[in-house]
C-alpha cells in the first residue's frame, strides 16, 4: 500500500475557529478523518501532520523521503516565504500537491506568490476542506 503524508503549516491547528469565513468550519481533525477514510477507499495509507514551526515541517518532508510515496502540503503562511520548505521538497522524489483552503490569488498581493509551486505537480486553491480530498484523489491517479 502506498503512503501519503499530508503536511500542514502554521495556524492550521486552529481550523474551524480561525477566520471561518475564510478557512471554513471544518477542523483539522475532521479533515484527517475524511482523508483517512478516503485513503482506505483509494488504497492509500494516509498520515496527517501539523506544525507551527518551519524547521519541523522541513524535518517532516525529510522524513517523508524514506516513508512516503507522495506529499500533500498546505504550507499556510510559509507558502509565501519559505525557501527552506521548497528546498526540502526538491529533495523529495515523489509527487507533491500543494493545497490552500482559500483562493490565495483572490486575496492580498503578498499571498499571490508561492515558493512551493515551483516544485508542486498540482495546486488546489479555494476549494476549502474539500481541496484535501481532491488532492488525495489526484494523488491516487499520479501514483497509479
Ligand atoms: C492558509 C494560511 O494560513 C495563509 O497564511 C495562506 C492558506 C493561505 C490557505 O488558504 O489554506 O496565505
Amino acid at each position: 500500500m502506498k503512503t501519503i503524508h499530508i503536511l500542514n503549516g502554521p495556524n492550521l491547528n486552529l481550523l474551524g475557529k480561525r477566520q471561518p469565513e475564510i478557512y471554513g468550519h471544518d477542523t483539522l481533525d475532521s479533515i484527517a478523518a475524511t482523508c483517512k477514510a478516503l485513503g482506505q477507499e483509494l488504497g492509500l495509507d494516509v498520515a496527517l501532520f501539523q506544525s507551527n514551526h518551519e524547521g519541523t515541517i522541513v524535518d517532516q518532508i525529510q522524513t517523508a523521503r524514506a516513508t512516503a510515496d507522495g506529499i500533500i502540503l498546505n504550507p499556510a503562511a510559509y507558502t509565501h516565504s519559505s525557501v527552506a520548505i521548497l528546498d526540502a521538497l526538491l529533495a523529495f522524489d515523489g509527487p507533491v500537491i500543494e493545497v490552500h483552503l482559500s483562493n490565495i490569488h483572490k486575496r492580498e498581493t503578498f499571498r499571490h506568490h508561492s515558493y512551493v509551486s515551483r516544485r508542486a505537480d498540482a495546486v488546489i486553491a479555494g476549494c476549502g476542506a474539500q481541496g484535501y480530498s481532491l488532492a488525495l484523489r489526484h494523488m491516487a491517479t499520479l501514483l497509479d
